[in-house]
């Protein structure tokens, strides 16, 4: 008997293999009005660099200089690898006569690029950390990329760009690609929070899940207890309350993009807060915390400091860091309520001894 359902099947398969990235967001914003269109437009660009990189990357091994340092030092105060030079040339290459996007701020440079050709058209500002974790790309583990996209308000020439030093629930759109064994590209516009996956036959980014929710609670905290000793003890608290408790257990790849998705999809928490060396922490706010916050939420989780909502910060600076506490509203509230005692234990201590 002819599977009566096959031209369905059928039909809903191929419907599928067509939802690429630029029709998805054109269905997410129900519009097809300039802004859209541009919206559209940009997260195609993005979804183009994420596959030049992606094409880098899976052949790294063989490619003369794609491995290694450049023997430099980025505004970080980090050892700028190869690859960093090259994910960070791919963005600005795929934004160039593009007429979108006007200005670009990324972790490797110390100052916003300008792309003059596309202002004042492309009235956006795109934030990035092109290669996230790269200390993973020689020894062929899972790296990533950071996005933002922010409106760029007035002209900024006056204060370089002092516009881009807004609260996190200012982005427009925000995303990262997880570069593992398949390429994924997964990104919101304030529409919930969807995962694509690249179809290296096709080229194209396929849709592969839609309006992801993070489970309340889940099993995994992600950090790296090599800091155990640089951490507030209110941090200490925690850990030793998930080492004494069932059914917690740890995870951490050392790139940030990685441990968010496996904490997206399987709940749990990921926290690098500030330490003696870092008080501030260590992850940039603007193009690594404030993003992945804008997505957490958009999935019914939660990102804090600590102490306040990641996108009720301020930046007070193009690279200012901050303590990041992201995950499961459950396990960041946990985080939280052990901060919170050790502040009232001390204040306690403060009324008691005067
Ligand atoms: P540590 C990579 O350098 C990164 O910025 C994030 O991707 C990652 O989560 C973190 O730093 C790892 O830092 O101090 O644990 O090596």
């Amino acid at each position: 008997m002819a599977d009566v359902d096959q031209p369905l099947a059928q039909e809903h398969s191929l419907d599928r293999d067509c939802t690429t990235l630029s029709r998805h967001v054109l269905q997410q914003l129900q519009s097809f009005s300039a802004e859209a269109q541009d919206l559209s437009a940009i997260m195609n660009r993005i979804a183009l660099a994420a596959k030049l990189i992606s094409r880098r990357l899976s052949r790294a091994g063989l490619v003369e200089g794609a491995l290694g340092f450049t023997g430099t030092v980025n505004v970080q105060g980090e050892s700028v690898k190869k690859m960093d030079t090259y994910a960070n040339d791919v963005f600005i290459s795929v934004f160039k006569q593009s007429g979108l996007v006007c200005r670009m701020a990324s972790e490797e440079m110390d100052k916003p690029y300008y792309l003059p050709e596309n202002c004042p058209i492309g009235r956006y500002t795109l934030l990035y950390d092109p290669i996230d974790g790269s200390s993973n790309v020689d020894i062929n583990l899972n790296v990533g990329a950071i996005f933002a996209i922010r409106k760029q308000e007035g002209n900024d020439s006056d204060c370089d760009a002092c516009d881009l030093l807004q609260q996190g629930h200012e982005q427009i759109a925000a995303g990262y690609v997880l570069y593992g064994p398949s390429t994924m590209l997964v990104y919101s516009i304030g529409t919930g929070v969807h995962a694509f996956v690249l179809d290296p036959s096709l080229g194209e980014f396929i849709l592969a899940s839609e309006n992801i929710q993070v489970p309340d609670h889940g099993p995994v905290y992600s950090t790296n207890e090599g800091n155990f000793w640089q951490w507030e003890e209110s941090i200490r608290d925690y850990i030793r309350y998930v080492h004494r408790h069932e059914g917690y257990t740890a995870r951490y790849s050392g790139a940030l993009v990685g441990d968010f998705h496996r904490i997206l999809f399987q709940g749990g928490v990921f926290l690098y807060p500030g330490t003696l060396k870092k008080p501030e922490g260590k992850l940039r706010l603007l193009y690594e915390s404030a993003p992945l916050a804008f997505l957490i939420e958009q999935a019914g989780g939660r990102a804090s400091t600590g102490v306040k909502r990641i996108l009720d910060v301020v930046p007070d600076a193009l690279h200012a860091r901050t303590p990041l506490i992201i995950g499961s509203t459950e396990d960041v509230n946990l985080v939280e309520s052990f901060i919170q005692d050790r502040a009232r234990a001390s204040q306690e201590a403060v009324v008691a001894s005067s």
